[in-house]
Parts: structure tokens; C-alpha cells; sequence
């Protein structure tokens, strides 16, 4: 390490490497999302991952996203990891213990939680690069959305029917690894209020023997409180009404809601195209506004940013991260705070900051005190998440802003490692190298 990028690849040489990555990763059943570190599959990275795949293989996309779903629960809801039968990776099976679950799945194992609902973005995709590639992958990847439409709405409705509690709108999380962004600074205070019973079971952590320096993962202390979650979610038996009405953690998350708006969207767009149920269609319609309302309704009066909030306290969460930007994602924010976000977005607050090596969003701005360039979620850049901004800014006609995202996007990869995040000023790859869904965005990017 040592924080030196010497090398820079041309794109398509860039191009070539993050496609061996996937298909190194490729265990034949499923791409784990990360050699040693993550040997499953992970659910938003499964999408993001068919989304890469499309651009070498229609049909290997269309089998990641099919095993996915063979494991969706039967009440609906996308399970966060699918497991493999490696046992490097530690909470695994054993330990989430989701086989007295009622709803569970009956030939596979899988997690009791779920992640970010951005698998409707990744079948839109998928069909459109299918369209673009020829007439056989366009006919199988019609049949294919055809034939998992229905999944997506009953994940879409699992979201609606038991996690839109209370009056905010909000989508809310029982657990920080539900948001995707497991230890960021905007579930601090929630965890807080999560007090690791004597009952917890010992454990020993396996992720920090895998990255090169501890400390570029969550704590002890944070593992304690993730662990003691999935305590009482086992102890409900995985019951959602019993663990949405007791858990120690429930929090309206901003940016699974905006995902979902626009989820709600594409899903809707393709429900009207393959000609699915009216009613279904007018739910669809009716989610989306109201998310969208509940993601604009949660924007500071000042600095514009949107909010989490903690549904246990009915506190918003004003810690500023990369999420508060999640109106940007999915539109339907008041101009005057539109525009704020946006100027906010360029400042050097944010990707404008003068020493950052690549211009694009960290997960948290750099003049935040308690920004640590680093750490997982606590201030180095994502690809991934750089790449949904890119996506929705093209979605939304702002081409200029998509595309230099995406050319920023390109400059934090280049040196070709696929790090899972990078130290913003140097560049430097942190936690796993071969990352799945860094190489699938950078596979998207440059074709
Ligand atoms: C973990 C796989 C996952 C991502 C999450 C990310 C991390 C797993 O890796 O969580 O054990 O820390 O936070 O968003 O899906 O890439």
C-alpha cells in the first residue's frame, strides 16, 4: 500500500481486467462479491454485478439475478446474502440460524435482512444492453423481465407492508447493514441505543484478518451491537411485525427511500410495457410519489440535506453524508433546495474539494469533523454508489453532471486493483481488491 498509484491503465485494458475480475470471481454457481473477504452473494451487489455481466454475457447476467430471487422469501423480501457453502466469512448461516424462520426459503440459506432495492434498475439495464447486443439477448432478456416482474413487485410490496411504519414515509431499516453502508456515521446515534445483552454468543470476527489493516473496518465495539441485532431477530424467529415493533433499532433510511422511488419508477415503466395488472401498476405509481414525498419531506430547512430518522426517538438524524444528497437521486425536492444540493454537491464540501484525488462524492464530507479517509463508510469513495448518482443524473437529462461522474468514477479505478472503497486524496484501494461490483460499474462505465 502505502497510499502510491503508479499505475494507469488505458480503458480498454481497464476494461479487460474488470472483466477477468468477474469471471475470477465466478464460482460457477454465483460471482461472490469479493474473493476471500465476501465469498456469497450479496443482494444490491447481485444487481449491480448482472448490470457488468450484461456488457460480457446476456445470459450470465440473467442467472445472477434468477439466483438471487430463487432465494427471496416467500412474503416477499430480497434476503442481504444468499450463502455459498464457504465458511470464511463470518456472521454465516450458523450463526443467522434463519432456518426457523416461517417465511424462509426452502432450498437455500440465506440472511434474515435485507439491502437497498436497486434490482428493478438492474433488470432496466440489463434488458437495455440486451436490446442494444443482438436479437437473442434481446429475446431472452425480455422473456427474463417478463418472468421476474412479479418478484419485483412482491419485493417491492414487502417493503411497503412491513417496513413503512409510523407517519414519515420513510423506509425504515432494522439493522445499519440493511442501508448498504453498514457502519456510517448516520446510524451513530440509533446504535446507540443498542445494548449488547449478556446473552450475546461469543464470536470471533474473520473480515479484520482479510484487509490489510484493521482499522479500515468497523470496530469491536460496532460488531458487538450488528450481532446483538440478529440476537433478537433470532429470537423473534425472524417474524418482520414482531422485529419491526421491538427491535433496538428502527430507522427511516433517505436513501433506500429515494432508491425506491425510482425503483417504483423503472418497475412501472416495465410493468406498462409488458402489459402487467392495472392495480399492481397504480400501486407502483402510488409508492413512488409517496416515497418521494417522504425523502423530500425530510430535507433541512437550511443546508437542504435529506435526513434519516430514528423511529424509535421520531429524531431526525442530521449527520451529513453522501445520503443526504438521495433527493438528487430520485427528483421531487423544491427547486430552491434542488439547487442548493446541487451547488452543494460541486463545493468543497463535497466532490469539489480541491485535494481530492478523483471529483467525486465521498461517503462523507471531508470538512465533517469525525471524517475518517480510511474508514469503510466513514469517508472514502465508492464506486457503486459514485455509479447510482451517474445513473440517475443521466436518467434525469443532466448528461454534463452523469458524465462527469462517471469520467471521475474512471479516475478513482484506473489503477486497476477494483478496490471495495478508496482513501479520497490518495487514491489508495482499501478493504478487498477484485471487488465484484467496482469492476461491474467500471465494465458499465467504459463500454
Ligand atoms: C460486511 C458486499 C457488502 C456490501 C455492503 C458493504 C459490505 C459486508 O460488503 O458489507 O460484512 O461488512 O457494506 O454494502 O453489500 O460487498
Amino acid at each position: 500500500s502505502g497510499g502510491r498509484r503508479p499505475v494507469r491503465f488505458t480503458e480498454p485494458a481497464l476494461a479487460a481486467r474488470a472483466a477477468r475480475v468477474l469471471r475470477d470471481n465466478d464460482t460457477g454457481a454465483v460471482i461472490t462479491a469479493a474473493p476471500r473477504l465476501y465469498p456469497h452473494m450479496w443482494s444490491w451487489d447481485a444487481a449491480f454485478i448482472s448490470i457488468g455481466l450484461a456488457r460480457l454475457d446476456v445470459q450470465r447476467a440473467i442467472a445472477e439475478l434468477d439466483t438471487l430471487f430463487a432465494a427471496q422469501w416467500r412474503n416477499g423480501m430480497v434476503p442481504h446474502i444468499v450463502f455459498t457453502d464457504d465458511d470464511a466469512y463470518f456472521p454465516g448461516p450458523d450463526r443467522w440460524g434463519t432456518d426457523v424462520a416461517q417465511d424462509g426459503p426452502r432450498d437455500v440459506r440465506t440472511s434474515g435482512i435485507c439491502q437497498p432495492p436497486v434490482h428493478a434498475i438492474a433488470v432496466r439495464r440489463v434488458l437495455d444492453i440486451a436490446r442494444r447486443s443482438g436479437p437473442h439477448d434481446r429475446i431472452d432478456a425480455e422473456r427474463f423481465a417478463r418472468r421476474i416482474w412479479p418478484k419485483l413487485y412482491a419485493w417491492h410490496r414487502w417493503l411497503v407492508e412491513y417496513r413503512t411504519p409510523g407517519s414519515s414515509g420513510l423506509i425504515a431499516i432494522v439493522h445499519g447493514w440493511e442501508s448498504g453502508m453498514d457502519n456510517s456515521p448516520r446510524w451513530d446515534v440509533p446504535y446507540d441505543a443498542v445494548h449488547p445483552g449478556a446473552a450475546l454468543p461469543p464470536y470471533v470476527r474473520k473480515d479484520v484478518r482479510l484487509v490489510g489493516d484493521p482499522a479500515e473496518r468497523p470496530t469491536d465495539r460496532e460488531y458487538d451491537r450488528y450481532l446483538w441485532l440478529i440476537e433478537e431477530m433470532r429470537r423473534a424467529g425472524y417474524d418482520q411485525r414482531t422485529i419491526v415493533e421491538n427491535s433496538s433499532f428502527l430507522v427511516g433510511d433517505v436513501f433506500i427511500t429515494a432508491l425506491f422511488a425510482v425503483s417504483c419508477d423503472v418497475l412501472l415503466e416495465l410493468g406498462t410495457e409488458f402489459g402487467q395488472e392495472p392495480e399492481q401498476l397504480a400501486d407502483l405509481a402510488d409508492w413512488a410519489a409517496k416515497a418521494r414525498a417522504a425523502v423530500a419531506g425530510s430535507c433541512h430547512s437550511v443546508s437542504g440535506m435529506a435526513r434519516d430518522r430514528d423511529l424509535r426517538t421520531g429524531r431526525w438524524l442530521d449527520t451529513q453524508t453522501i445520503a443526504g444528497f438521495s433527493p438528487l437521486l430520485c427528483g421531487g425536492a423544491p427547486d430552491d433546495v434542488q439547487l442548493k444540493l446541487l451547488s452543494l454537491l460541486d463545493s468543497d464540501r463535497w466532490a469539489g474539494n480541491p485535494d481530492l484525488l478523483a471529483p467525486v462524492p465521498p461517503s462523507v464530507s471531508p470538512m465533517r469533523p469525525g471524517f475518517n479517509p480510511r474508514q469503510y463508510w466513514r469517508g472514502p469513495q465508492w464506486p457503486v454508489v459514485v455509479w447510482l448518482f451517474s445513473w440517475a443524473f443521466e436518467r434525469r437529462g443532466w448528461q454534463d453532471r452523469a458524465r462527469k461522474l462517471r469520467d471521475g468514477g474512471i479516475r478513482l479505478t484506473e489503477d486497476g486493483s477494483f478496490g471495495e472503497y478508496y482513501e479520497p486524496f490518495t487514491g489508495e484501494p482499501l478493504g478487498s481488491t477484485d471487488q465484484s461490483w467496482t469492476a461491474a460499474v467500471v465494465l458499465d462505465w467504459l463500454c
